[in-house]
């Protein structure tokens, strides 16, 4: 068999199962062409992506504007390394500052790189401008918390299956409640050598946790009182996705007229991910004023790929992509229309108990234990009614669909996840 010889579905998950390593449990569906909401398999079947790749897909799939960015910057220069510089970073970089409104700009490529640059920040920004004593700095971090698959990154995690047998772990990382400000403002005040605090906006893989509306401002308040980094993880949240150009909606230029950020929001340092190319290529980036990032010298930090040309003009077009067809705009509409149409049903429903999100992240809690194979099930038949999803932990299933689907594409997926949901109601 000739390496791009037309494979079945069957004959690719056996591949995969023989010579990759066992990271994952996919869903059984081989896709091989993606276009804006939809996805094909092998076998020429139609489905709504409703995972839109963990959030990364947010533009849609394979949009043209960065796919044709990406293709002509391939063809003219793909990487100089930054022992040079080339002639789009700063672009990138100065329309990213502007568009997210920070003084600077470190571009790495993945959500967690970009993660583990932030926590470096941190840290050497609490010894060299807070006054830490070196080794001394400790970060906050929330139970339930994702942030990516580095050894560090999971030491702070409580996920036992992320986290086991990967020791020893990093020092540094104090655990508290998540939507908890007295767990907060009590860290803070009995720990003098807190440098940070790093939180997702809304806990995505813990099963979209929307934390009450005045958290994050309250958050960040209770960090400048204590002079102590706000550190928001919007690799999932970010870029349009919760109906908002960034969930702690800083004093970015939001398009969306019905934005409720308040600027006291903005973080100390946003890091970004996923969508900030489209889905299209790796793209991470860290941003924080100068206040916070001139500790950072040159040789401090780095990454071959960080800040390469194909990523500057494919992140450039993918926000450009956000701004101009105000997906924000979109996903805040078409979210609430999601979580009232999916309300309607869950009020006669036995087998669903919610509907929760922001935007275009939601997820339902499914009647049934964590360790039940119910929304596994479920999930299943939603791929064989033409719509794939997969669940988070146990009994919740994510629904994150591209944000460029039109009102009628997301009513037609409601009534497929309806119609697949009542072949669960209990009898
Ligand atoms: C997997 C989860 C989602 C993230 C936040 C950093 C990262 C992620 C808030 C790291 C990545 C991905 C990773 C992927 C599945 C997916 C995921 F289920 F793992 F938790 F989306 F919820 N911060 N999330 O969500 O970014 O290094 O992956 O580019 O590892 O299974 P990355």
């Amino acid at each position: 068999m000739a390496v791009l010889d037309q494979l079945t579905s069957q004959q690719a998950i056996d591949l995969e199962n023989k010579y990759g390593a066992h990271n994952y449990h996919p869903l059984p569906v081989v896709l091989n062409k993606g276009e804006g909401v939809y996805v094909w398999d092998v076998e020429g079947k139609k489905y709504y992506d409703f995972l839109s790749a963990y959030s990364a897909v947010n533009q849609g799939h394979c949009h043209p504007k960065i796919v044709n960015a990406m293709t002509n910057q391939a063809q003219t220069l793909s990487l100089t390394s930054r022992a040079f510089y080339n002639d789009i970073l700063g672009k990138y970089e100065k329309f990213a500052c502007e568009y997210f409104g920070f003084d600077k700009l470190l571009p790495m490529n993945t959500g967690a790189e970009a993660v583990e640059t932030a926590l470096k920040l941190c840290r050497k920004w609490a010894y060299e401008v807070k006054g830490i004593s070196e080794n001394d700095a400790e970060i906050i971090v929330c139970e339930n918390n994702f942030h990516g698959r580095t050894t560090t990154i999971i030491s702070f995690s409580n996920d036992p299956v992320a986290r086991k047998n990967f020791g020893p772990y990093t020092d540094g990382f104090i655990k508290i409640e998540y939507d908890n400000l007295d767990a907060l403002e009590n860290t803070l005040k009995s720990n003098p050598n807190v440098a940070g605090f790093l939180v997702e906006p809304v806990q995505g893989e813990a099963g979209v946790y929307v934390p009450a509306d005045d958290y994050l401002n309250r958050a960040k308040a209770l960090c400048k009182q204590y002079n102590v980094l706000f550190i928001a993880d919007e690799v999932q949240t970010g870029i349009a996705r919760t109906g908002r150009l960034l969930a702690t909606c800083g004093d970015c230029n939001c398009e969306n007229k019905n934005c409720s950020g308040t600027p006291d929001v903005k973080p100390d340092v946003l890091i970004l991910g996923k969508a900030l190319s489209g889905g299209a290529y790796p793209v991470s980036a860290v941003l924080a004023n100068d206040s916070v990032m001139h500790v950072i010298k040159p040789g401090n930090h780095g990454s071959t790929f960080g800040g390469n040309p194909i990523a500057a003009a494919v992140a450039i077009a993918a926000l450009e992509v956000v701004r101009d067809e105000k997906l924000a705009e979109n996903a805040f509409q078409l979210g609430n229309l999601f979580r009232s149409e999916l309300n309607k049903y869950i009020a006669t429903s036995s087998i669903v108990n919610l509907v929760r999100g922001k935007g275009l992240l939601n997820a339902i809690v499914i009647n049934d234990n964590e360790d039940s194979d119910t929304a596994w099930n479920i999930c299943m038949a939603l791929k064989d009614n033409g719509l794939l999803a997969k669940p988070t932990h146990g009994n919740i299933i994510r629904f994150a669909p591209p944000l460029v689907m039109t009102e009628d594409q997301l009513l037609d997926c409601v009534s497929i996840i309806t119609k697949t949901l009542k072949q669960f109601e209990l009898k």
